[in-house]
């Protein structure tokens, strides 16, 4: 079978991703040595240049591209499908072309709004524009995707729907969930806003922004776990521990990952705290599905343990192959992951969220869950997968090796600093921490502590970069373009039916989000006039 237009779009895609996550890197770095008391003082207004590239170009275009590379390179390889040529093509001539019009808004300084953008900041219509291209693109990417499932799904109504084919549905289904809130955000505020002046209603937007901007951080977090489940159960020569378990997982994202939105508005005034209440039990129940995925992925490293006659109670943990750099990557990150997680759950209580909101906690938090969670363990595929993508073995795998320890290392450093600074109530999204004066002196030495840390970050961040270039140009190489992925066929169980959920999921998007909506709808808008940052 060839898969030309397929290897492409996954070449292209992917590449993208890692010059995006090297540029974001680069703007990273720039903001540690900036927020770090006495290093590098820069222009705000360069800093939130700067914030506002790293925020979009890691939180979207790196992880989008990357996704959309790995979700065609699963699709094709395990159903054995061809996807459609015009529409595979189209969906990635937009996402550039979008991504490029922002990038271009953002890097000439005229879109300083950081990557949530909320009104009434105003940047260049063509950031704006750039977003509404993107996110068409990606639409019709997951056309591609869906017509594919379905037409093998016709000749293949007994099976299963293979674990990695329903990490990829799931994720373009809660993409979809997700991206109308803020395709009517863009069309109806922001987009008036920033070519014709138009005022906007300020809790309005950042309500639509929210209604996307949760999913979102499942649009990353599913392809991650999706690749734990398939990755790691083959790495150690054995079965993943429930693969019913995993579905109900994915069934539970699918459900919960947009109706609790609101969390992160708990601070928001107009919005009724007994919304605020029934978005945060939601929040507890897409929690369970994180949950599970721990105990899955555990329960299968003990299972693989035990299977080769390892008796001792946490030997498990220690005999792992933790040598090798695809299993240090996913392995680590998971770790991180279930760090993280437990700080989400205190982001998302009520009455903790009023300690840690806005400050550097969040920071810390985020850069756990997709700095880490999700882009420790795309680098760890990436180490698995470039003999299939990009026809060439890893130049060095020592380099390989090295890299996710740092990563952790360095992430453990900087992201620990920074939940302890939080709840000592330092900022976020500043770079004059010392302009609070007179401050706490813990402010001080935790961002010294985590400047140490990141830089371990960056040098990571450096090694897997240098080692994927010279992976392109000097890497061994070897023809494994064509080959597939064979998964043995189950029976079809009442897991494998993706519509009653959905059909859930909206129903219950409807309960979470109407109430809210009237609310602010039945008491008026108050629009302000947008200003520049
Ligand atoms: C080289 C490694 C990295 C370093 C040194 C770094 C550093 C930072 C710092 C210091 C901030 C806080 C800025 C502020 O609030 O004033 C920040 C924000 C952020 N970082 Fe990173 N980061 C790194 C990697 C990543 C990765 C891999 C991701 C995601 C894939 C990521 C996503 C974000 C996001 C979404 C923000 C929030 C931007 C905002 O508040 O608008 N970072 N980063
Ligand atoms: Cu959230």
């Amino acid at each position: 079978m060839s898969y030309s237009t397929e290897n492409r779009f996954i070449k292209i895609s992917i590449i993208f991703s890692f010059i995006s996550l090297a540029l974001g890197g680069l703007f990273g770095l720039i903001q540690l040595l900036a927020r770090t008391p006495y290093i590098l003082n820069i222009d705000p207004q360069i800093y939130y240049m700067v914030l506002t590239g790293h925020g979009v170009l890691m939180a979207i275009v790196w992880t989008a591209f990357f996704i959309m590379g790995i979700a065609v390179f699963v699709t094709t390889r395990v159903l054995k499908v061809n996807l459609n040529k015009v529409l595979l093509n189209s969906s990635l001539i937009l996402s550039l072309i979008g991504t490029i019009l922002a990038a271009i808004a953002i890097l000439s300084g005229q879109a300083n709004v950081l990557y949530t953008f909320y009104p009434p900041l105003k940047a260049h219509p063509l950031f704006y524009l750039g977003a509404a291209i993107l996110v068409i693109g990606t639409w019709i990417f997951a056309v591609a995707i869906f017509l594919a499932f379905l037409s093998w799904r016709k000749s293949h109504k007994k099976e299963a729907i293979p674990l990695p084919i329903y990490g990829v549905i799931a994720t373009l289904i809660v993409w979809l969930e997700a991206t109308p809130g803020l395709a009517i955000e863009v069309l109806k505020d922001l987009i008036p806003m920033s070519l014709f002046g138009s005022p906007v209603d300020v809790l309005e937007a950042r309500t639509y922004f929210w209604y996307f901007g949760h999913p979102l951080v499942y649009f990353w977090l599913i392809p991650a776990i999706t690749l734990w489940y398939f990755t790691i159960p083959r790495i150690l020569n054995t079965e993943l521990f429930s693969e019913t378990m995993a579905k109900v997982v994915f069934i539970l994202f699918i459900i919960t990952s947009t109706p609790v939105g609101i969390h992160h508005q708990l601070v928001d005034t107009g919005i009724d705290p007994s919304y605020k209440y029934l978005h945060t039990v939601l929040t507890y129940t897409v929690a369970i599905a994180s949950f599970l995925t721990a105990f899955n992925i555990i329960a299968t490293l003990e299972k693989s343990y035990r299977e080769k006659g390892g008796r001792k109670l946490f030997g498990w943990i220690k005999n792992q192959p933790w040598n090798n750099p695809v299993f240090a990557s996913l392995g680590l990150a998971f770790i991180i992951f279930g760090l993280g997680g437990i700080g989400g759950i205190i982001n998302a209580s009520y009455s903790l969220n009023y300690i840690v909101h806005n400050t550097v906690w969040i920071v810390g938090h985020f850069h756990t869950m997709v700095g880490t969670a999700v882009t420790l363990t795309f680098m760890g595929a990436t180490y698995l997968l470039s003999p299939f993508i990009f026809g060439r073995n890893i130049f060095s795998g020592r380099l390989a090796l090295w890299q996710p320890y740092l990563w952790f290392v360095g992430m453990m450093i900087f992201s620990l600093s920074y939940h302890i600074a939080g709840i000592f109530g330092m900022p976020r999204r500043t770079s004059s921490i010392l302009s609070y004066s007179p401050i706490p002196s813990e402010w001080v030495y935790l961002s010294q502590i985590a400047m140490i840390g990141g830089l371990i970050l960056f040098l990571s961040g450096v090694l897997f970069i240098s080692n994927i270039g010279l992976t392109l140009i000097k890497g061994p190489v070897i023809s494994m373009n064509g080959e597939s992925l064979n998964i043995d066929p189950k029976p079809n169980t009442m897991f494998d039916n993706l519509k009653i959920w959905i059909i859930i999921a909206v129903i219950l998007i409807i309960v979470a989000y109407i109430l809210p909506f009237m609310e602010i709808y039945t008491r008026g808008l108050s629009p302000v006039q947008p200003r520049l940052p």
